[in-house]
């Protein structure tokens, strides 16, 4: 495949397509570079005295690593002076962050959880960056929250970076999906896998399954029928892997198939699984279906809910088709 930049990837997608202007190629490489930085920062580990817990909690409650809040300023001063945003929402931040009066504002909305994985930094696993582009609304003067809660189907892109053997940056502007593998010599993207597709089918799937006692009857019989394996209805035995960071299971997804799972459970009615919606849910299943697979919560298409908060909770079921749609149809089953 002939190795391209990020950069001349996004120019030759804006001539193919006219996606990309030039404010969004700003926004994509603004965003890539910063990536570039958390990568620096968490390979440091130990030396750059990043590990370990900050002495403070996230709007979810959860301790922040030291890590966290350094990704959540890295994206914040990488992106508020370049006139491409109107505003940015993190996962680390209760409400969302406008853009100081002394910068011009532009018309896109950047979304992202900064570091998700978080409670592996401290063991050396795969951890990433997810982010979500939104247009701000016609005639917007002054951003609010409700500006941000548009339907996943708005994005005009989404990405996320993980952190790994490789650091890598996987990207849909809305026509297909594509990796680019950080060289470090030279500092650069380079396009290693191009319009990458999901296989529609699988025999690995990704749950933590330590929360079985918890799950309602169609997850309790989805998961049955993989663990009775050949001899139960699937007639094939099926792997099971869970790396609890997201990032790194979707990257596996998105490369050999499978399908993730994070379902609402008995324990908190009003808490519909783990996942945020608008910058862990959306991103990623916008880049899912770009890549051939499907994402739903168990009733329906991740990217068609209609937010109604900045941290709202969804359950998520995503990736090889046909597995998320045998698992949906369980679902509407009952
Ligand atoms: P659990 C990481 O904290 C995260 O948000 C996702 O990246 C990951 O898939 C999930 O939570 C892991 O949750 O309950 O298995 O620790």
């Amino acid at each position: 495949m002939k190795r391209i930049s990020l950069t001349q990837h996004l120019i030759e997608e804006q001539r193919l397509h006219n996606t990309i202007p030039s404010e969004l190629r700003l926004l994509i490489e603004v965003v890539s570079r910063a990536c570039k930085t958390i990568s620096h920062s968490v390979s440091k580990g130990a030396l750059g005295d990043v590990l370990g817990a900050a002495s403070t909690e996230n709007v979810q409650g959860e301790i922040q690593k030291k890590l966290d809040i350094i990704s959540n300023e890295i994206l914040l001063q990488a992106n508020e002076w370049g006139g491409h945003l109107a505003a940015m929402a993190s996962e680390e931040m209760e409400s969302f962050h406008p853009i100081p009066n002394r910068y011009p504002k532009g018309e896109y909305l950047l979304l992202f959880d900064p570091l998700d994985g978080s409670s592996n930094i401290d063991v050396n696993v795969t951890i990433g960056t997810i982010f979500s582009v939104l247009k701000a609304p016609e005639g917007m003067q002054e951003p609010s929250e409700q500006d941000f809660l548009q339907v996943g189907t708005k994005q005009v892109a989404a990405g996320y970076a993980v952190y790994g053997p490789q650091t890598m940056l996987v990207l849909t502007t809305g026509n297909g999906v594509n990796c680019f593998t950080l060289d470090r010599e030279m500092g650069s993207w380079v396009m290693t896998q191009r319009d990458i597709k999901i296989p529609a089918d699988t025999a690995e799937y990704a749950i933590n399954a330590s929360n079985a006692r918890h799950w309602f009857p169609p997850v309790r019989r989805y998961i049955d029928e993989l663990e009775q394996g050949k001899v139960g209805p699937r007639g094939k035995n099926f792997n099971m892997r869970w790396i609890a960071s997201m990032v790194a299971d979707v990257h596996r997804i998105l490369n050999r198939g499978g399908i993730f799972m994070y379902p609402a459970d008995a324990r908190d009615p009003d808490k519909p699984g783990k996942l945020r919606l608008m910058y862990e849910a959306n991103p990623m299943s916008l880049i899912i279906e770009q890549a051939g697979g499907a994402a739903t919560d168990g009733q329906q298409r991740i990217l068609d809910i209609q937010p109604t908060g900045l941290h709202q909770r969804v359950a998520v079921f995503l990736g090889s088709k046909n597995e998320v749609e045998r698992v949906t149809g369980y679902h509407q089953a009952t």
